[in-house]
């Protein structure tokens, strides 16, 4: 039998290159944080995890992760009470007005799984509760986008992207690069109608591809209820139109094109008003935040009971992440929608081998145990090096779109 208890925990925090992609909160700065996370087993397994990279989670990590010694990593109950104890009194420090705890979870629970499936020779999505798809399919993810970043540094190759022309063209980009069949507008950023355009332009362009727009909350109630007609039929999801439960289910009173979320159902908590009040249809889940793989699968089964759809949200991520989305949406039977991913913008990599690769837009379960995926440590140092040099320690995108229009405010909802 395998030790499987922990013997040590690793966090190692790190900066990957991030194109100036447009969003209603502003702009994405040069560099985007991340956590690397190591748990190291009695017998030298070491099960991996990546997780957000701003101060507070690695502030809250900091606390947890000295107590996690000698838990089982299959102890996943006893993993929640250390991090209940250890967390609670660094939540206030917690400024991002997001949950901390079941982040911190989550961070160090997908790498115990990890350490399992290495150390029993098992793939995380048959310890999930066995594989139902063989690959999983993804959404090309598209975004308004500068050509440079405010500080000078060199343009990425993907160019700017501030007109329907620019999105189709971004569109046929991502397709022809990865085989993406269904298509996700980031908006919010310009007026409705302009963003609505571009989403005509990719249906002319594309008449097969399933649409989806996002506003992130930056529309009024008034302004998406007089929208919507032009929605219906056009996308097969509205993505947080407008803000919070209340107004997105008047949203959802009028139109019969499905609401999802990964802004106002984010909690196990705000699952019972939404139900009650029928405003989103469709669950964006995201196991960095909703306390990890297992909780995610609790998630699935709660929304196959309840009769809402699902899927998956994104931040900007690496190859751990990624591994760990798709072992879950593998193991995951009622995923409805393919799932969003920010991959494709990311040229940095952490793990052995580079870049995972998607075929026809989906990805296959990388091989091997656990997640299937192991540390490039080079790279791991590289990246952790461009994280001190940085200087960045939290995300803020308001600031870095002032630095390209200085006139900028934000504001939610903003049309
Ligand atoms: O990367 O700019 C972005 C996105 O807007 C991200 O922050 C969101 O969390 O992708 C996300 C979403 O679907 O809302
Ligand atoms: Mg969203």
């Amino acid at each position: 039998m395998p030790d499987t208890r922990i013997a040590d925990v690793r966090v190692t925090p790190i900066a990957f290159a991030d194109p100036p992609l447009l969003n209603n909160a502003g702009c994405h700065q040069p560099f985007a944080l991340r956590s690397i996370i190591e748990v190291e087993t009695g017998d030298g397994t070491v099960g991996l995890g990546e997780s957000y990279g701003s101060q507070p989670v690695l502030k809250a990590l900091a606390r947890v992760t000295p107590h996690l010694t000698g838990l089982d990593v299959t102890d996943l109950n006893g993993l929640a009470a250390r991090c209940r104890t250890h967390v609670t009194g660094a939540m206030d420090a917690y400024t991002g007005g997001e949950r901390l705890l079941p982040r911190v979870i989550a961070a160090i629970e997908v790498a115990c799984w990890d350490a399992y499936g290495k150390a029993t020779g098992r793939r995380v999505c048959d310890l999930l509760g066995g594989q139902v798809r063989q690959t999983v399919p993804f959404s090309a993810y598209l975004f308004y986008k500068f050509g440079q970043h405010a500080d000078g540094t060199p343009p990425d190759d993907w160019g700017e992207a501030l007109t329907p022309e620019g999105l189709v063209e971004q569109a046929a980009r991502m397709k022809a690069l990865h085989g993406f069949d269904a298509i996700k507008l980031k908006a919010g950023v310009f007026e409705p109608e302009e963003e609505i355009e571009g989403l005509r332009a990719l249906r002319d362009t594309f008449p097969e591809a399933p649409l989806r727009i996002d506003p992130n909350g930056g529309w009024s109630v008034e302004t998406t209820l007089k929208l919507s007609p032009q929605l219906d039929g056009l996308v097969e999801y509205l993505e947080d139109p407008t803000v919070g439960i209340e107004g997105n289910a008047r949203v959802q009173a009028a139109t019969d094109t499905p609401l999802a979320t990964n802004m106002y159902v984010v909690h196990e908590s705000h699952l019972p008003p939404n139900m009650a009040r029928d405003a989103f249809r469709v669950i964006l889940s995201d196991h960095h935040y909703w306390g990890g793989l297992r909780a995610s699968r609790e998630l699935a089964r709660i929304c196959e009971i309840w009769g809402l759809g699902l899927s998956m949200h994104s931040n900007s991520h690496l190859g751990i992440s990624l591994a760990a989305m798709t072992h879950l949406a593998a193991a995951t039977p009622n995923l409805t929608y393919d799932c969003d991913t920010h991959y494709p913008w990311q040229s940095d990599e952490v793990i052995e081998g580079g870049k995972l690769a998607f075929t026809g837009g989906c990805l296959a379960v990388p091989e091997g145990p656990g997640l299937g995926v192991t540390l490039d440590r080079a790279e791991l140092a590289r990246l952790h090096r461009q994280y001190l040099a940085c200087g960045i320690t939290l995300r803020d995108d308001a600031t870095e779109m002032k630095k390209h229009r200085p006139d900028w405010s934000f504001a939610r909802p903003k049309f």
